[in-house]
């Protein structure tokens, strides 16, 4: 359809020079590492307290670059981290930059056998975790299965199973773990990566601060390598590994915060909020990546607990905080809120799912003094498409409801889902974005490539929405089969395969109902097999056992058949007005 007629909306703020010819550690690090910027905080660790200075943090970001390669990793290959919010997570990123490696970032609260279809999709030679869920690598049989340590006592898992063998140090998977404890067998313990013997820490800090491209150089380094490969499930299907190149992440975060105008202005005196986890693109990206770049404090919260949210941002004066729609409800009506100060606060962006206008305004009443807003993405977007423009340097004002406005340096248009011309504004139809920040693509998937991505370079979201008179943004629906449950990505073909694998069941659809609490929620309708009994607690549970909590069924439906098109595609449209009319 006419590329040439193309109606296209851009941002009020004018495009910049981005410098993503630059590996995406040189950049994020490339102002604070002077004299005067070097010691201000880069890192808090919200529960003890202890502080990494700008300086301190890049320097372990390198000896943990050194320590993976020493472990055999090297320039294009996967390592996973599975951890919550934590320094080790920052150092073992970029680390992994520096050396041209690509981080797969995954749930620790993952189902062993979630964690494996991951694990196996990226291809990660070596995981840093926590002692604690190593159990959950056991579970899994991916690892060598010569036991190389055979003084070892074997714990009666592995004596059975044969399992086990290999971890540590075994050729097929290395596993790291950050925590006090001595790691578990076959493990290794963090400080291998900092270990000094292999290069030495006064060395490491004499090198010029351009020694990062040297690390990376000595790998050819392009900027259309990928360095972050986060899970989606996109529009459609099972969750796949996206692309997410130095190019793309750069362009990402400069869109946010570079420019004499930038539209997410973060300063160095400011504080920011990291308590959605890093793991999901939305605090890895405009939390962790864009503080870095603009030289802000990052407070790093392990795990969200409402009474010591409150404490930390009063106790050291947060002023930026990156939510999500239950946090603000958390916010907005939580009684124990009245009783903190939380005057510090300048910036909130909620994102990640639809924020209810009432919600905004509850929130509003309460915190008049901070600017309230909405950034909207997608992972496979690189991650944001458009951010509200009341958080720029220079503000302009904008509405409630409203998502922001499509990022500078790209291009958004919407479509006609139906037939694909695109649409003038106030016009509702699917959100298209194109620029340089999008995914190179899903990782061995070029068909799902080629069905997000057209051959003009759009990204086709899979949400419906409309841009204003004033360039604002609004979603309104969504096209696609994703279940959002407080931002988290719900896929329904994983719990359909799931559900259709059950003995008792012939066919299953699994659709979104709208939740109070959590935005939505995944309900199933199933087809049990003829003459067999089963009940609705018998499904759940058989699902409850298999995937992370925020997967799990609220309500099962039995009817006698599933409706699908012609094609065989279910007809969700049905299945959710059904829900709606009970
Ligand atoms: P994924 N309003 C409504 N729906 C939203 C919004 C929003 N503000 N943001 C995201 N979504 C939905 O890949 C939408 O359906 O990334 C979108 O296609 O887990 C889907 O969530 C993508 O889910 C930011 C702000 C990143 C937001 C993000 C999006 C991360 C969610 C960085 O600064």
């Amino acid at each position: 359809t006419g590329g040439g007629s193309d109606i296209i909306f851009r941002s009020r703020l004018p495009d910049i020079t981005i410098p993503n010819h630059l590996p995406l550690h040189t950049y994020c690090f490339e102002k604070m590492l002077g004299l005067e910027s070097g010691n201000r905080p880069c890192l808090i660790v919200s529960s003890t307290g202890k502080t990494y200075t700008y300086v301190e943090t890049h320097l372990m970001c390198r000896r943990v670059a050194t320590g993976l390669s020493n472990l055999g990793i090297s320039h294009g290959d996967a390592i996973m981290i599975l951890l919550p919010n934590c320094p080790e997570f920052v150092f073992t990123f970029m680390g992994a930059s520096m050396i041209g490696a690509i981080s797969t970032t995954c749930n620790p609260f993952y189902t062993p056998a979630e964690i494996f279809k991951q694990l196996k999709g990226s291809g990660a030679k070596l995981i840093v975790t926590q002692s604690h869920y190593v159990q959950k690598l056991r579970d899994l049989n991916v690892f060598g299965k010569e036991e190389e340590n055979s003084t070892a006592t074997p714990t009666s898992d592995d004596s059975e199973e044969g399992r086990g063998g290999g971890m540590g140090k075994g050729k097929d998977l290395t596993v790291i773990t950050v925590d006090d404890n001595t790691p578990p067998e076959n493990c290794l313990h963090f400080s291998v990566l900092l270990s000094e013997d292999s290069g030495p820490l006064e060395e490491v800090q004499e090198q010029p601060l351009d020694d990062d491209r040297k690390l990376i150089s000595s790998s050819r380094f392009d900027p259309d390598d990928p360095v972050a490969l986060p899970f989606s499930s996109g529009t459609t299907g099972l969750p796949k590994g996206v692309v997410l190149t130095h190019r793309s992440l750069v362009t990402g975060v400069a869109q946010l915060v570079d420019g004499e105008n930038p539209n997410l202005h973060l300063m160095e005196n400011d504080v920011v909020l990291c308590v959605l986890p890093l793991f999901h693109i939305f605090s890895l990206h405009s939390v962790l990546l864009c503080s870095l770049r603009a030289g802000s404090t990052v407070l790093l919260m392990h795990k969200f607990e409402i009474g010591q949210l409150l404490e930390l941002i009063q106790r050291h004066r947060v002023t930026v905080a990156a939510v999500v729609p239950p946090l603000v409800l958390a916010l907005a009506r939580n009684p124990i809120v009245q009783g903190y100060d939380l005057t510090s606060l300048r910036v909130i962006l909620s994102g990640a799912a639809p924020l209810g206008k009432e919600l905004e305004d509850a929130l509003r009443d309460r915190l008049p003094h901070a600017v309230l807003g909405q950034g909207y993405g997608m992972t496979e977007a690189g991650p944001v498409i458009s951010m509200c423009l009341g958080y720029a340097k220079q503000a302009f004002p904008t509405k409630r409801g409203s998502c922001g406005t499509v990022v500078r340096n790209s291009e958004l248009k919407v479509i006609d889902p139906e037939t694909g011309s695109s649409l003038g504004r106030g016009q509702h139809g699917e959100i298209c974005v194109r620029g340089q920040q999008i995914m190179k693509g899903y990782l061995n998937d070029p068909e799902a490539t080629s069905r997000t991505i057209d051959m003009e370079g759009w990204l086709h979201t899979g949400d419906i929405g409309f841009v204003d008179d004033d360039d604002e943004m609004f979603i309104v629906d969504r096209l696609k089969e994703i279940i959002k449950f407080k931002g988290f990505q719900v896929p329904p073909a994983e719990l359909e395969a799931l559900l259709v694998s059950h003995p008792s069941l012939v066919d299953a659809a699994v659709v979104p109902q709208k939740d109070e609490a959590a935005g939505e929620v995944p309900v199933a309708f199933v087809v049990p097999s003829k003459d067999v009994e089963v009940s609705e607690e018998v499904v759940k549970e058989f699902i409850a056992k298999q995937v992370v909590f925020y997967k799990r069924l609220h309500k099962v439906h039995f009817v006698h058949t599933i409706p699908r098109s012609p094609s065989g595609k279910i007809l969700r449209r049905d299945l959710k007005s059904r829900l709606a009319a009970t």
